[in-house]
C-alpha cells in the first residue's frame, strides 16, 4: 500500500514535467518586406490568461492609413507576394470578419492604423487563439495588406496585396 502511493506520486511528478514542456506560451513573428517596399516590425503573441492571448504589433514603412492585418493558414512567406501564405487562418470554418464580430476567421484582427509616418501600432487582448493542439496558430503566418480590411467581403476583406509577411515561430 506504501509502495503504491509513492509510485503514483512518481508518476503525477513525472506527467506535469512532461506538461510543463510542451506548452508554448510566446511566440513572435520578425516581418519581412514585399519587394519594393521596406516595411519592417514585430507582432508578438503572450498566453496571458486562460484563452486569453495578448497581441503586441509594431510596424514602420506603410503606407499612412489602414492596413488589413491576418494571420494566414500557411507558414511559408517564401513567394515575392507572400500568396504562399495562402487564405485566412480559419480553423473554425467561419466567415471572414471583425475580430469583435460573434463569428469571424481566428486569424481576423480587422486593421491597423498607420501615421504620418507610416508607424503602426496595435495591442490587443483576444480569446480566440490557441498556443497549443490541432487549432494553433504557432507555425502559420501574419500579413499585412497594402490596403484597408472592409472587415466584410468573403473571404478576403478585399484588402489588397501583401505588403508584409512574418512567419509565427515559438519563443
Ligand atoms: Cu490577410
Ligand atoms: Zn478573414
Amino acid at each position: 500500500m506504501r509502495r503504491l502511493a509513492v509510485g503514483t506520486i512518481c508518476v503525477v511528478l513525472g506527467l506535469a514535467v512532461v506538461c510543463a514542456q510542451g506548452q508554448v506560451s510566446k511566440a513572435v513573428a520578425e516581418l519581412q518586406s514585399a519587394a519594393g517596399k521596406n516595411v519592417k516590425g514585430t507582432v508578438t503573441f503572450e498566453q496571458v490568461g486562460h484563452h486569453q492571448v495578448k497581441v503586441t504589433v509594431h510596424v514602420t514603412g506603410l503606407e499612412p492609413g489602414k492596413h488589413g492585418f491576418h494571420i494566414h493558414e500557411k507558414g511559408d512567406c517564401t513567394a515575392p507576394d507572400f500568396t504562399s501564405a495562402g487564405g485566412h487562418f480559419n480553423p473554425t470554418g467561419s466567415p471572414h470578419g471583425a475580430p469583435t464580430d460573434a463569428k469571424h476567421h481566428s486569424g481576423d484582427f480587422g486593421n491597423l492604423e498607420a501615421n504620418s509616418k507610416g508607424e503602426a501600432h496595435l495591442e490587443t487582448t483576444v480569446d480566440f487563439l490557441e498556443f497549443d493542439g490541432a487549432n494553433s496558430f504557432v507555425g502559420k503566418a501574419v500579413i499585412v495588406h497594402a490596403q484597408a480590411d472592409d472587415l466584410k467581403t468573403q473571404p478576403t476583406g478585399n484588402a489588397g496585396g501583401r505588403a508584409a509577411c512574418g512567419l509565427i515561430k515559438a519563443k
